[in-house]
């Protein structure tokens, strides 16, 4: 039986993941940290065939004994600090997690064994790191000029990855995933800010919805075609790096407009912008060029944009009503 090892398996991808490769019939080791963490007993509420093991990417020893007990023959580095405007107020915090935590992860790897190839890496590379973006749509090729400590800290990481493939000869691939969203997504990312939102305005418990920029846009697809991406980057022959995305770019006032017209909600009436919540420097336009992992993974994306949208306010609207 084929065992993964997945980080920020109480992420939304890391659930993604962990059931897709359950499905593929893997045994499952999801790495969590601290002691009482609140979203432990989600993950094993919706997914008690997962393994959970303790470490953190802040800590060597946790991480170079966990893979050396688990054994895994694929990691999937997905643990971050995710959260792009966190990153301007903890930026060390930032750097280490998740920049120097994917160091951390290919060390141990490396201690393990895995010069000979046996153990794959994949770590979860961002299209943050194209920032101001050199052209359009952006490619593997594309020169990175990162606009957050996040976006720096994500091409250390991916660098990183590329020289343990280079230097020692992991099979370490890195996916330079765009946006990518679902019921799942965090509150404070603005596709479930504004989705949440539309179902509580909805229900009469909220007022209104606060937002920073509604101009810039990007390239959002549906998480669960993202995680089959990484899992099909590392059944190649060799290690490489691929850009995952629609090929579709939207502005963040579409997505409003869409969300709300979901519920049949007179967007105007509801949505305000706050200048706090403008970054100091923003990404304005990604869009993602995915043709050589179309070419080489068979990869295709199977959601559209509107049908994204239209998912996660139903399932806000559902939660709503039964959690609320
Ligand atoms: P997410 O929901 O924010 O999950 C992040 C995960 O990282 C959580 O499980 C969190 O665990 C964990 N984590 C944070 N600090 C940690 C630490 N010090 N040690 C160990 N675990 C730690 O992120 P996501 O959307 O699933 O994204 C997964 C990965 O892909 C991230 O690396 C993200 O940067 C990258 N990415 C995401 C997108 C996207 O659109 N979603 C696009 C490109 C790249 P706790 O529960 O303990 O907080
Ligand atoms: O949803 P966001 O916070 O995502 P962002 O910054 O694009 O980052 C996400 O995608 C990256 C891939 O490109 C990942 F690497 C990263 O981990 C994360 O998953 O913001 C999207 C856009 C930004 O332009 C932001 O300025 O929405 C704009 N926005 C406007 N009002 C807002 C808001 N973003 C948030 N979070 N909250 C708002 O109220």
């Amino acid at each position: 039986m084929t065992t993964a090892l997945i980080t920020g398996i109480t992420g939304q991808d890391g659930r993604y993941l962990a059931e897709h490769l359950l499905g593929l019939g893997y045994r499952v080791v999801g790495m969590v940290r601290g002691q009482d963490n609140p979203r432990r007993a989600l993950v094993e509420a919706e997914l008690p065939q997962v393994e959970l093991a303790q470490g953190d990417l802040l800590d060597n020893a946790s991480l170079i004994s966990l893979v050396r007990r688990v054994e895994p023959d694929e990691v999937y580095n997905l643990a971050a600090v995710s959260f792009v405007p966190i990153s301007w107020n903890q930026p060390d915090l930032t750097g280490e997690v998740t920049g120097l935590g994917v160091l951390r992860i290919l060390e141990a790897i490396r201690q393990a064994g895995g010069e000979d190839g046996r153990i794959r890496f994949y770590q979860a590379s961002s299209s943050e790191m194209f920032g101001r973006v050199a052209e359009s749509p952006q490619n593997e090729s594309t020169r990175f000029h990162p606009r957050s400590p996040y976006g720096v800290a994500k091409c250390y990481g991916h660098y990183i990855t590329v020289n343990y493939r280079e230097s020692y000869g992991l099979y370490a691939c890195s996916g330079i995933l765009f946006n990518h969203e679902s019921p799942r997504r965090g509150p404070e990312f603005v596709t479930r800010k504004i989705t949440r939102a539309v179902a509580r305005i909805k229900l009469g418990r909220q007022k209104e919805l606060v937002l920073g920029n509604l101009d810039s846009k990007r390239d959002w697809g549906f998480a669960g075609d993202y995680v089959r991406a990484m899992h099909q980057m590392l059944q190649q022959p060799s290690p490489d790096d691929y850009v995952i995305g629609t090929g579709e770019a939207h502005s963040v006032r579409k997505f409003v407009e869409v969300a709300f017209g979901v519920a049949e909600l007179p967007w105007e009436q509801f949505v305000r912008t706050d200048p706090s919540l403008i970054r100091p420097a923003e990404v304005d336009h990604l869009r993602a060029d995915a043709t050589k992992a179309q070419r080489i993974l068979g990869w295709l994306p199977t959601v559209t944009f509107e049908e994204l949208v239209r998912l996660m306010v139903e399932a806000d609207l559902e939660a709503e009503r039964v959690h609320g």
